[in-house]
């Protein structure tokens, strides 16, 4: 199939529709839901749920135009040999990593707030990479299950957008990946911290990547979907 463009920042985005993929980060109970460990730990997660809808839209939409979707959580074993000591004592918290929280122990594999979003649930056949980092690449198979598909363009949902999302393009970037990131499909804690880390990405010439939206993603892989028809 021929080439495709994504109206995007600093400037549109050309991309094979044979190898783009749809990369959903960190979708989890712990970090969106009220009464997860976001919340208790002070945090508005409404700022986080509103990315529910956009990304389900998105989800229908590289579903049905048949592309790649990879969903992360970020995690680690129970026995928590996968955590870095300094990552457990960040914080000082109270209820912290590893600990039982209000949705099971938090961040752990397993648990009930480790797991992904009913809205967003990851169908079969799509790769769920556990992460016991920020960035996705990190410590995890995504680059070669990306590789084995022949990957080269992400679209990019998910939270926070500083956080994980910023390492994940970040990491993504340094392997050759062009990344789009979706303005609407990605939430932080902050607004401040979610205006400048889209400004970061797109800035320089787009120094990390792309930033559109759900409304042209879905534009976009539409017309994977009637071109395949
Ligand atoms: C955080 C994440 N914020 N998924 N994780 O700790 O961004």
């Amino acid at each position: 199939m021929d080439k495709l463009t994504i109206d995007a920042e600093p400037y549109p985005l050309e991309f094979d529709p044979d190898r783009v993929a749809l990369l959903i980060i960190d979708m989890q109970r712990d970090f969106v839901e009220p009464g997860g460990f976001g919340e208790m730990l002070g945090n508005d997660v409404s700022r986080l749920r509103s990315t529910i809808e956009p990304c389900g839209r998105v989800l229908a939409a590289a579903r049905a135009a048949g592309i790649a979707v990879i969903h992360t959580r970020e995690g680690h074993r129970p026995d928590l040999a996968d955590a870095p000591p300094t990552k457990l004592a960040r914080g000082r918290l109270e209820v912290g990593i590893g600990d039982e929280g209000p949705m099971g122990r938090v961040l752990v594999r397993g648990a009930h707030g480790h797991d992904i979003v009913p809205e967003l649930y990851p169908a079969e056949g799509e790769p769920v990479v556990d992460k016991p980092g920020k960035g996705a690449f990190y410590e995890t198979d995504l680059h070669l299950i990306l590789k084995n598909r022949g990957i080269e363009t992400l679209i990019v949902c998910g939270v926070t957008t500083e956080v994980c999302v910023h390492t994940t393009v970040r990491e993504a970037n340094d392997r050759g990946y062009e990344c789009v990131v979706l303005a609407d499909c990605v939430g932080s804690y902050f607004p401040e911290f979610q205006r400048v880390a889209l400004e970061m990405i797109k800035a320089q010439g787009g120094i990390f990547g792309w930033v559109s939206d759900a409304d042209r993603a879905v534009a976009v892989l539409g017309r994977i979907r009637r071109d395949a028809a």
